[in-house]
């Protein structure tokens, strides 16, 4: 995976309008080759096709197979470059020069089509919580135990949790996305009418996190939704919250994991953790379903009946889930989810918590259910 290189100070970033020089962009191996190959095509494309399908992997070919952009691409991004101007000091001249080399992609379009979270859970489940998964959690806690358990005393988050967060998010550093994060906020932001506001703003943050951090706009890859890092922070959320666990001046959510657990802890903490709190809970429902409580589906609703109204209308938690919900006031979420057959759990506080990072009832519970998995597995090998 390649990583984001911080800048070499002959590039000339930020891009101020005081500067009066074009920004001299280090090369980049792929976009070279990528221009190389659209200009080969032109003159032989079946032969060079053929001899690329050995050498080449079928994504990177992918790419250099254009889609033509649409007429929203280009007209978005000169409006992007004049508000970019005018909002943030960006000389107009070289963000031109540097949007002048994102590129529309087809691809993200249609990979944000097609979302796992659209799945039902009995096929959600699957894919996150795996043997293979909880073992390489265990693994990587291992690895960074330590850190982990300052990042717990610092923010109430447990060990499990930010494993399992890192674990769903990129198999623990393993996939960081292979999309050029500019492409796919561009992308996104001028030509996906659907959700184009949100991903114009995230692109307006990506340009100034990488001023801010230091970080070629071009070497940054991330997920077809312009997540970045090994936590998959969104821009917006890595400006406001990643931190500088490890104190060397930069917060880099590539490469150092006390930065990417500091920041995941952080996360949680600023949007509704509580130390010590339970998570969630399968709930049994003695008399179907009851009367005057919500029942939410994937979509995430905040905690609103106490667990003393929740026994009125006979729902209680499952025998095995007690431990730790003492006090009846706490307060949760019936949640039912498409298994193999209905499950019914509660959600609580910190179970709402997770899906701040993800909005997804699915997600919060796939980041649950691993971390309990990883939890076991961790502190049976302690006591061996
Ligand atoms: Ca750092």
């Amino acid at each position: 995976m390649q990583l984001p290189r911080p800048y070499s100070s002959a590039v000339v970033f930020p891009l101020t309008s005081s500067a009066s020089a074009l920004p001299r962009f280090v090369p980049m191996a792929g976009l070279m080759l990528g221009r190389l190959l659209c200009r080969q095509l032109t003159w032989r494309p079946a032969r060079l096709l053929i001899a690329l399908s050995v050498l080449v992997p079928a994504s990177a070919l992918a790419e250099t197979q254009a889609t033509a952009a649409p007429e929203s691409y280009a007209s978005g991004s000169r409006a992007f470059v004049q508000d970019m101007a005018r909002k943030h000091g960006f000389a107009p001249a070289q963000l031109n020069a540097l949007m002048a080399e994102a590129r529309y992609q087809q691809r993200i379009i249609d990979a944000m089509n097609r979302p796992y979270e659209a799945k039902p859970w009995r096929d959600y489940r699957p894919i996150f919580v795996t043997p293979e998964r909880i073992a390489a959690g265990v693994a990587f806690w291992r690895d960074n135990a330590a850190l982990l358990a300052r990042a717990q005393a610092a923010y109430g988050v447990p060990p499990e949790v930010m494993v399992a967060i890192t674990g769903v998010e990129t198999n623990y550093g393993g996939n960081l996305g292979g999309h050029r994060v500019i492409d796919a906020l561009s992308t996104l932001g001028f030509s996906y009418p659907r959700r184009a506001d949100f991903f114009r703003r995230e692109l307006e943050e990506f340009l100034l996190l990488t001023r801010d951090e230091r970080v070629d706009p071009f070497a940054a890859k991330g997920s077809y939704a312009g997540a970045l890092g090994k936590p998959q922070f969104i821009p917006s959320s890595y400006r406001a919250y990643a931190v500088d666990f490890d104190k060397d001046g930069r917060r880099d959510l590539w490469a150092s994991n006390a930065d990417v657990l500091g920041s995941i802890g952080n996360y949680l903490a600023a949007h509704g953790w509580r130390r010590g709190q339970p998570i969630a809970a399968a709930a049994v429902l003695s008399e179907g379903l009851p009367a005057g409580i919500a029942v939410a589906d994937k979509r995430p609703a905040p905690p609103r009946a106490t667990l003393s109204q929740l026994a009125t209308a006979g729902v209680t938690p499952a025998a095995q889930h007690q431990n730790g919900l003492t006090d009846a006031g706490t307060r949760a979420t019936l949640i039912a989810l498409d298994g193999m057959e209905t499950e019914y759990w509660l959600g609580f506080e910190n179970f709402y918590a997770i899906t701040r990072y993800n909005h997804s009832n699915l997600y919060a519970m796939a980041v649950y259910q691993l971390s309990r998995e990883i939890a076991r597995q961790y502190r049976d090998a302690q006591e061996d």
